[in-house]
């Protein structure tokens, strides 16, 4: 067993030294780095403990209490106590816990509510959207009629004009909000207004606002759309997975669609471990979370608005932040790449109406649910600003040394915000 793994891989590595060290190689990086994608997290010790249980090893197809397969005495209850804590938390009458990911749990929506051809609208991917909400590549833009609405060009906000126009003539029969690079707030309400006068069920996708909205920092959707997608691992900062949600009517539809409709056995582990990040997120620590989320990300934003970047509608009121890198002379991949040299991990993104192609865009998109997991607060956000604008203006300069001096500058920084299920260096 090699010395220099942690103790977390070296029961691992007893079995399989292969693999322990990419595992070892992985949360090193993890540790060393300044995440930044939006979508991503730093989930508990206590989430990381249930999701490697021996839940795992059982099939449940089924539902509590209505189960394909015998010895369910505690599965049944570890999904109910996901159920029941889910319910509580965004205050819905129904949960479902085993869609595998936000995807399957979106088709479900899908099988749930429409027949292949009908009419389903959603934000276009380019602007923000999911491809799940009828993006032309996705099974959801070909099975499907879908309508796409974006923003308007001039703020970068969407013009509820436009989508209700559309709405009026197309007559969806569903209509999905939320998406994965919408830096504002989402009007669940104005959307719900246009759903009520087409008769289209509104669908909130909140995947990645789901703990801003557990912990009071953004609007709920409950109460304005009848059915709610989200994945448990972003903001949530829970295990990879997904639940439904929704009101009694839509309830049976729903679980239909997911099982026998879609899926086989749920992933019990995950569950678990969906059952325990929900519980965290109903502390109170979690609203300080959640609050510090979006101070973070205004801060980053403010700080990153003073060293010249051009951020999509000025600014956020969530975790996010998509930067339109045209003004910088750079493209948002090699912006990324070598951001990524510097040790500050994000992604490359389209920003509303790019003239450039999704495989290198114009935009970079990063977010704070994990710094602020580590415990950065708003003042360290303008030494992030300010690393990225060095690195940005090196990579245009070929300037491999100042994005050395970044990344060692980056590990030593981050070396005091240990990151759980890691031992500290
Ligand atoms: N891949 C997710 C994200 O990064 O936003 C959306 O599915």
């Amino acid at each position: 067993m090699p010395e220099s793994l942690s103790a977390v891989t070296r029961r691992l590595a007893d079995a399989d030294s292969e693999l322990a060290r990419l595992v070892e190689d992985e949360g090193r990086r993890q540790s060393e780095c300044i995440r930044l994608i939006p979508s991503e997290n730093y989930v508990s010790q206590a989430v990381l403990d249930a999701t490697g249980t021996v839940l795992t090893n059982k099939y449940s197809e089924g539902y509590a209490g209505r189960r394909y397969y015998e010895g369910q005495q505690f599965i049944d209850q570890v999904e109910t106590l996901a159920i029941e804590r889910a319910q509580s938390l965004f205050g819905v009458e129904h949960a479902n816990v085993q869609p595998y990911s936000g995807s399957p749990a979106n088709l479900a929506v899908y099988l749930a509510f429409l027949k292949p051809g009908d009419t389903v609208m959603g934000m276009s991917l380019p602007m923000g959207g999911h491809l799940t909400h009828g993006w032309n590549v996705s099974a959801t833009g070909r099975w499907f009629n879908a309508v796409q609405y974006g923003v308007r060009k001039e703020d970068a906000r969407i013009d509820f004009d436009e989508v209700r126009e559309l709405a009026l003539r197309h007559r969806p029969k569903v209509i999905f909000c939320g998406g994965t690079a919408i830096p504002r707030t989402i009007e669940f309400d104005k959307f719900a207004e246009i759903a009520r006068e087409v008769d289209a069920v509104l669908v909130a996708d909140i995947a990645h606002i789901a703990g801003l909205v557990a912990g009071g920092a953004h609007p709920t959707p409950v109460g304005h759309a009848p059915v709610i997608s989200t994945t448990t691992h972003k903001t949530l900062r829970g295990p990879r997975g997904a639940m439904l949600m929704s009101t009694e009517e839509h309830a049976k539809a729903l679980d239909r669609a997911v099982f026998p409709g879609l899926q086989g056995g749920p992933h019990n582990h995950t569950t678990a471990a969906i059952a325990v990040a929900l519980r965290e997120a109903a502390e109170d620590d979690f609203k300080r979370y959640a609050a510090q989320i979006v101070a973070n990300a205004k801060a980053l934003a403010d700080a990153l608005l003073e060293r010249g970047f051009d951020l999509v509608s000025g600014g956020t009121d969530n975790h996010l932040i998509l930067a339109d890198l045209t003004s910088k002379a750079i493209g948002g991949k090699p912006a990324a790449q070598a951001l990524d040299r510097a040790g500050i991990e994000l992604n490359y993104n389209t920003v509303p109406f790019d003239p450039r192609k999704p495989f290198d865009p114009s935009g970079i998109r990063l977010g704070t649910p994990s710094v602020t997991t580590r415990g950065l607060t708003e003042e360290h956000m303008a030494q992030i600003a300010a690393w990225m604008d060095d690195v940005v203006t090196a990579a245009g300069n070929e300037d491999e040394s100042t994005i050395a001096r970044v990344r060692g500058e980056v590990r030593e920084f981050v070396a005091p915000f240990p990151i759980p299920g890691w031992p500290t260096p």
